[in-house]
């Protein structure tokens, strides 16, 4: 059977979710105007807007209309968008380029950075919480695991344990343990909320859970064999070199794609998400 073509359908479908992040963030003069440049900075033009796209087409798999993840798209965007401008600044990674581009502190400043995140994840809670047309209950939800996704249990607590990480008793399991939580509770956040909002029943998300988290680990052992020479602490390069990082990689996505097997062809353009992710050159 062809492969979907993932480029087309990005196309298609994003720039629904670029509108609807263009809608919900501040226009000139309407919000302090230096918070408003600082929040959109990182913003647009964003990067691959990978955890839009799962919000999408999870809603596709369980045989909704893409749009009903739209809230859910922009939501998980503008939390990912948050996480990459506090990952840049002086105190934790003091990155000055993200995308090939100033940082938001080196370009607006370290305060309008900090207050620029702040602002990004309330942003996205007052946009999942707003959507129009979806059953309460999902909407609530939704919100309730970005939250969960977002804090201490997830991103926040992935994100000290990096920080933190020692690497003198890195094994795979610790290595993972943070993967799971740094980078893969948002990924199955966006899977599971795309597909709450759109009306999928118990089932349908369990199986998009077991995919997300599969997928998340997956992207981010891609990214270490990817950024091999970075020599970062928490790297399952650390205990498997680029070889076995690539085939833990590889393995993982094998496991994300059978979760969704049940789904049959209306989750292709999930498989081509992911596929894309973990297989990426860049
Ligand atoms: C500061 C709360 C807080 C969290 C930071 C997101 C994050 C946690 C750190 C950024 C650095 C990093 C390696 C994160 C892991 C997730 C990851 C690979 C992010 C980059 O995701 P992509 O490739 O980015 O989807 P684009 O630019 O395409 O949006």
């Amino acid at each position: 059977m062809a492969e979907l073509d993932l480029r087309a359908y990005l196309a298609l479908r994003l720039p629904e979710v670029e509108r609807a992040l263009d809608a919900a963030l501040p226009e000139r003069g309407a919000w302090p105007e230096p918070l408003a440049r600082a929040m959109r900075h990182l913003v647009f033009p964003g990067g691959k807007r990978l955890r839009a796209a799962l919000a999408l087409a999870s809603a596709e798999a369980v045989g909704a209309e893409p749009s009903r993840a739209v809230p859910m798209a922009v939501a998980i965007e503008l939390v990912h968008t948050y996480s990459l401008i506090h990952d840049d600044l002086p105190c934790m990674d003091d990155d000055d380029l993200r995308r090939g581009r100033p940082t938001v502190h080196v370009a607006h400043g370290e305060a309008e950075a900090v207050l620029a995140g702040d602002a990004l994840l309330a942003l996205a809670f007052e946009v999942l919480l707003g959507t129009a047309g979806a059953d309460a209950a999902a909407v609530r939800d939704a919100a309730h695991d970005l939250a969960r996704a977002a804090g201490a249990r997830g991103l926040v607590g992935g994100q000290i344990d990096d920080l933190r990480f020692d690497p003198a008793g890195a094994d795979a399991k610790s290595i993972e343990s943070v993967h799971a939580r740094k980078t893969a509770a948002l990924f199955t956040c966006a899977a599971v909320g795309g597909a709450r909002l759109a009306g999928a029943d118990a089932a349908a998300l369990r199986r998009l859970r077991d995919f997300g988290e599969r997928l998340g680990i997956a992207f981010q052992i891609a990214d270490d064999a990817l950024d091999a020479d970075a020599g970062d602490a928490c790297s399952y390069l650390r205990v498997a070199g680029e070889r076995g990082a690539r085939e833990r990689a590889e393995a993982l996505l094998e496991e994300a794609l059978a979760a969704l097997d049940a789904f049959g062809e209306r989750a292709d353009a999930l498989r081509a998400i992911a596929r894309a992710g973990v297989r990426r050159s860049e």
